[in-house]
Parts: structure tokens; C-alpha cells; sequence
């Protein structure tokens, strides 16, 4: 028979009486230690718990991250099987097939884009810009990491995951614009608030929008002047705006007249409409003094809003006004409201032919500059921008008038492409003077790594269809290759004929010259130019209608039946964009390459769902649906 144990002599009872301890101070100190440690135990399971969630919400974003990546993988490779379809410049469509050589010439193109960038992560991190052959930085922005925020756009439709990632987390932790530095409003506002927004609009990132709105901000006094047109130069921490002391006082027409673009697209996705104001008055002034044939000086007073002496140029600090006129007319789908910016380029479209002279023997076209009323047969590389521009534009002409803009973008491309041909390196010098007999010459040697001949390139290959424009896009990158490509970056040279290097990799050199070569041998569903304009630093803004959160476009309810095959069936996607969106079908989403069917939240009083295609990219599915 078991023992029965009584109360009376159970002796657990003595461990818990006080006595027991304070009697012996061993006993005392062991009862320390475990208190202790059991306190320790339960703290440290706490804390455990919390890293471990911790832990598996980071490891949680990084598979969604990965599955992201394998379905822009996905998407890129359906691309590849994929036949294009282009718009050419009347408005037609023509077929293309993606072929090996253009899917071989853009792996090089990203190969020197993970180059560049891996250069300026190794040696000027965070910093404005890399100095290759010096392997360390320079903050030749005021120190914004102009590289970066360049870059990121680049990186992400590259499909450059990590390092976007990277360039990110840089962004959202250590992107500062309350610094005590003066920088200029232009250069300030296409590289950086231009590369936040585009990077927003492509990932839907928010942070990358709260940075660009608390730039934007800081750069708004600049347009607090008596005309309305901004000063060039502004301290970022105390305002101070004015003008740099070279200029006279005058403020410089492309730095006072291309923030058109970024501060709407802003006032769009914050719905506060105060950006949008402040540059579209600066537009409604200068239309007040426009001359018939649209050309302007480069000098403008902010506070009488009138124009200085000064010459008349598509090359330096004239260029990127006149190519905002047209961009704000596509940007804001070529409405009613809009009909103005269209009218001011129509303008200056005249002014333009007014300054085109042939050249002999060869007759290269080329765009002249004008002082008072004589001409100067001198054109800049950086006016090579224009025919992609005037390529864009022809459309919007009648077809007469568009076949003899589309014929003149294509002459001035030539003669582009020749700048580059004609030297003993194949790259481009800054600037050509033309003469009588001679054709043209090199005035200033250095090359900079400028985009703005390949950028035309792109629009002409894109709204032609002519590969031509490709071959002479791949000649130009491997003059790259073999000129500027050092193991630490990619530099300029200060001499197109000796070949002789500089020191300098430029922001614009990962923002604009690689991502044009890269979209010149993609597929033109990547970024296409139905759903996207570009800025001057080749930003891709997305156009969305002018006031996305009030007047959404109402179309038919039967939309389902209308839908391409694939399209069909298809899962929800990604929700809350900008948040306007109530459901998004069709995905994935991600990326530029697919198809999207977005609902927006209807924000009148019926509660109907309005339906609104906000398609990423491709094959204008507007068309496909509505058309
Ligand atoms: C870029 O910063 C922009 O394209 C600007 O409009 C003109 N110059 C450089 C590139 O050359």
C-alpha cells in the first residue's frame, strides 16, 4: 500500500517561506540567480519573437520582391515571342518582329549600364556624380545623388532588381533635402524630382513620391517673382531664389520654361494642384509676349516677363522650352484644355524652319542660331534633340504638313549621326560650325556622353519603323564602348579627335544615353510613347488624364466581351494606385509590360463603378477595346 502523504508532513511548503532564504545567503543567491535568469528567459523569448517577426516580414517583402522579378521575367520573355506593333508618324500601325540582334544589342546596353552604375556604387555612392579615373565622387548638384535618382528609372526598366533595390532603400533613408546648399531649380527639377516621379509612376512606390513632393516644396519660392517666370537659383534650406550674376540678371529660357512636365505630373498624383499653377502661369505669360514665328532669347526678366538680347537657339539653354510646348500638349491627352501648348509649338515650329540652312557640298540640314537678325551657321550637339522631337510632333499635323516635318526630323538626324561619323573616335564634339563648301567642322572637340542624338534616334525608330536608325544607334554605343569605357566607369573625352579622356561619368550618361539605347533595341511596347512622355533627362512620366481624381472617362460596361483573348479570365492585381483605384484586373501589374484594367473609385454621387483603362504599356488596349 502507497504511502499517503499528509499536509502535516509534505515539506515543499519551507521553499516558499522567507525564512528558508534569508537563514542561508547561498540559498539567498540562488534564489538571485534564478529570478534572474527566469526574467532573462522570458525578455529574451519576447525580443526573439519580435526579431523573428521581424525577420520573416523582411524575408516576406523579399519574396514578393523575387516574385515580382519572375514575372517581369515572365513578361519579358512573352515579349520576346511576341510580334510588335508600332505607330508610325500618320498614325497607322505597322508590325515588327523583336529579333536576336536587337534582343543581343540590349543585353550590351544593360551590360554597360550595370558597369556604370556598379562604378559609381563602388567609388561615389550617394554622391552627385563619379569621377572614373580619380575612383571617387563629386557633388556637382549640391550633393542630391543626382547619379542615383537618375539611375533608378533606368535600373528598374532594365530589370536591374537588386541594385534598384539598393538605390532605394539609399532614397527612403538617407535622401535629405534640408541641406543648406544652392542649387539650380532647372537641373534640380529634371534629375531629381523628374527621376522620383517617373520612378513612382513605374513603381508605384510612394516613397519615391514623397520625396519629389518634398523637393518640389523647397524649390517652389523660385516662381514667387513679379511675372511669375521662376529665378534659375535657389538655396534649398532658406529659399533665397535669384538669378546667377553672368546672366545679368535674366532668368534662361529652357531653365525658366521646362519644370512643365514634373510639377504637373506632381499636382496630378497629389491632387494639390499649387505645382501645376505655378508653371503653367509661367507658359500663360510668355504667350503673352510670343512672337508669330515662336522663337525666343534664351534671356527672360522675371520681373518684367519680357525677353533681353540674347540669340535664338534649339542648343543650350534654349532647347528644352521648345520641347516642353509639345510634351505638355501629349502629356496632358492632347485636350481642349491643353490645345494652347500645342498652338505655342505650332508657333515656334515655324520659327524652327525659318532657321534651317543646307550645307555644301553634301547638304546636311541644320538648324542655325539667330542674333538681332543675323544667323550663325552653328548648331549644337545638344540641339540634336530636335528631330526626335519634331518626329513626335508630326502627328498632331495634317498628313501633308506631318510627311514634310517627318521628312525634315530625319534629314536632321543625318546630319546628327554625321557629327558623330565625322570624327577620328566616331563621337560627337559639342558643337559644328558649317561652312560654305566644306560641309561642317568641329568647334568645341569634348564629349560629354550627351544623349541627345540617340534620344532622336529612339522617336525615329519608334514612329518609322526603319532600322536603319538602330544600326546607327549600335555605331554610336560602341564608339562608347571603345573611347569611354575604363575599368572604373565611363568618361568623357576632352578632345573627339585625340580621344584624349576626362575625369567625369555624368548623371545624364545612366539616365538618358543608356536608357535610349536600351528602348531602341526593345520591344516599343516597352515605354510605350501611347502611355508615356518622357522629360528632358528621359524620365518617363506616365499621362494620365488632367484631372485623374475628378473627371475619369466613362466607357461602355460590356468592356468584357471586347477583351483581347489573353486578357480574359485573367486574376486581380495590385490594388490602391495612386489611390485611385479601387481594383486593378487583369494583372500582373508590375513592370511595363502587361496588360491592366484598372476601376477607379467613382466619386460621384451614383455608386456606379466608372471603368478606365490605365494600361502599363503595350499595344494600346484602349484601342483594342474602344477604338
Ligand atoms: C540633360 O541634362 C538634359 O537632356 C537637358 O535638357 C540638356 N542637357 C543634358 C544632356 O545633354
Amino acid at each position: 500500500m502507497g504511502k499517503k502523504i499528509s499536509s502535516s508532513t509534505w515539506r515543499g511548503g519551507r521553499y516558499l517561506h522567507p525564512r528558508f532564504y534569508f537563514k542561508r545567503p547561498t540559498r539567498l543567491a540562488l534564489l538571485f540567480l534564478v529570478v534572474v535568469s527566469l526574467t532573462w528567459l522570458v525578455y529574451d523569448r519576447q525580443s526573439l519573437t519580435r526579431e523573428h517577426q521581424e525577420e520573416i516580414s523582411r524575408l516576406n517583402e523579399e519574396v514578393t520582391h523575387l516574385r515580382k522579378a519572375i514575372e517581369l521575367f515572365e513578361m519579358q520573355l512573352e515579349d520576346l515571342k511576341d510580334q510588335m506593333e508600332i505607330s508610325v508618324g500618320n498614325g497607322n500601325k505597322i508590325t515588327i518582329q523583336d529579333d536576336p540582334v536587337s534582343i543581343q544589342r540590349r543585353e550590351k546596353v544593360k551590360d554597360a549600364m550595370l558597369h556604370a552604375w556598379t562604378s559609381y556604387e563602388k567609388y561615389a555612392w550617394g554622391m552627385d556624380e563619379l569621377q572614373p579615373q580619380s575612383s571617387d565622387g563629386v557633388n556637382s548638384f549640391g550633393g542630391l545623388g543626382a547619379t542615383l535618382v537618375d539611375s533608378l528609372d533606368t535600373l528598374f526598366i532594365m530589370g536591374l532588381e537588386v541594385q534598384f533595390q539598393r538605390a532605394r532603400e539609399w532614397v527612403a533613408n538617407s535622401l535629405d533635402f534640408n541641406k543648406d546648399i544652392e542649387v539650380s531649380v532647372f537641373e534640380t527639377t529634371i534629375r531629381v524630382v523628374g527621376g522620383l516621379l517617373s520612378t513612382y509612376d513605374l513603381s508605384g512606390d510612394k516613397v519615391f513620391l514623397e520625396k519629389a513632393r518634398d523637393l518640389a516644396d523647397k524649390l517652389l519660392p523660385a516662381w514667387d517673382t513679379p511675372s511669375g517666370i521662376p529665378y534659375n537659383r535657389i538655396n534649398l534650406a532658406y529659399g533665397n531664389p535669384h538669378n546667377p550674376s553672368w546672366t545679368g540678371g535674366s532668368s534662361i529660357l529652357a531653365d525658366s520654361g521646362s519644370e512643365q512636365l514634373e510639377f504637373i505630373a506632381l499636382s496630378q498624383r497629389t491632387k494639390d494642384p499649387k505645382y501645376q499653377q505655378k508653371v503653367e502661369k509661367v507658359i500663360t505669360e510668355i504667350n503673352k509676349i510670343f512672337p508669330a514665328d515662336g522663337l525666343l532669347s534664351i534671356y527672360i526678366n522675371p520681373v518684367s516677363g519680357t525677353t533681353s538680347y540674347g540669340s535664338i537657339t534649339f542648343g543650350a539653354m534654349g532647347d528644352s522650352f521648345y520641347e516642353y510646348l509639345l510634351k505638355a500638349w501629349i502629356q496632358g491627352n492632347k485636350t481642349e484644355e491643353v490645345k494652347f501648348y500645342r498652338e505655342m509649338w505650332e508657333k515656334s515650329m515655324k520659327g524652327f524652319e525659318s532657321l534651317i540652312r543646307r550645307s555644301t557640298p553634301s547638304s546636311f540640314a541644320y538648324i542655325t542660331e539667330k542674333l538681332g537678325s543675323s544667323l550663325n551657321d552653328k548648331m549644337d550637339e545638344l540641339a540634336c534633340f530636335a528631330p526626335g522631337m519634331v518626329a513626335l510632333g508630326s502627328s498632331g499635323y495634317n498628313p501633308g504638313e506631318a510627311e514634310k516635318f517627318m521628312a525634315l526630323a530625319e534629314e536632321l538626324a543625318w546630319t546628327c549621326y554625321n557629327f558623330y561619323q565625322s570624327t577620328p573616335t566616331k563621337l560627337a564634339g559639342e558643337n559644328y560650325f558649317f561652312q560654305e563648301g566644306k560641309d561642317m567642322h568641329v568647334g568645341t572637340s569634348w564629349n560629354i556622353l550627351r544623349p541627345e542624338t540617340i534620344e532622336s534616334l529612339f522617336y525615329l525608330w519608334r514612329l518609322t519603323g526603319n532600322k536603319t536608325y538602330q544600326e546607327w544607334g549600335w555605331n554610336i554605343f560602341q564608339a562608347f564602348e571603345s573611347n569611354s569605357r575604363i575599368e572604373t566607369g565611363y568618361v568623357g573625352l576632352r578632345d573627339v579627335n585625340t580621344g584624349d579622356k576626362d575625369n567625369m561619368m555624368q548623371s545624364f550618361f545612366l539616365a538618358e544615353t543608356l536608357k535610349y539605347l536600351y528602348l531602341l533595341f526593345s520591344p516599343s511596347t516597352v515605354i510605350s510613347l501611347d502611355e508615356w512622355v518622357f522629360n528632358t533627362e528621359a524620365h518617363p512620366l506616365r499621362i494620365v488624364s488632367r484631372d485623374a481624381h475628378t473627371h475619369q472617362e466613362r466607357v461602355s460596361t460590356n468592356w468584357e466581351s471586347k477583351l483581347p483573348h489573353y486578357m480574359k479570365g485573367r486574376k486581380e492585381g495590385r490594388l490602391d494606385y495612386n489611390d485611385q483605384i479601387q481594383t486593378a484586373h487583369f494583372g500582373p501589374t508590375y513592370q511595363n509590360h502587361s496588360y491592366c484594367m484598372y476601376v477607379y473609385k467613382y466619386d460621384t454621387e451614383e455608386s456606379l463603378l466608372d471603368m478606365s483603362i490605365a494600361s502599363l504599356a503595350v499595344l494600346t488596349v484602349q484601342e483594342q477595346l474602344f477604338g
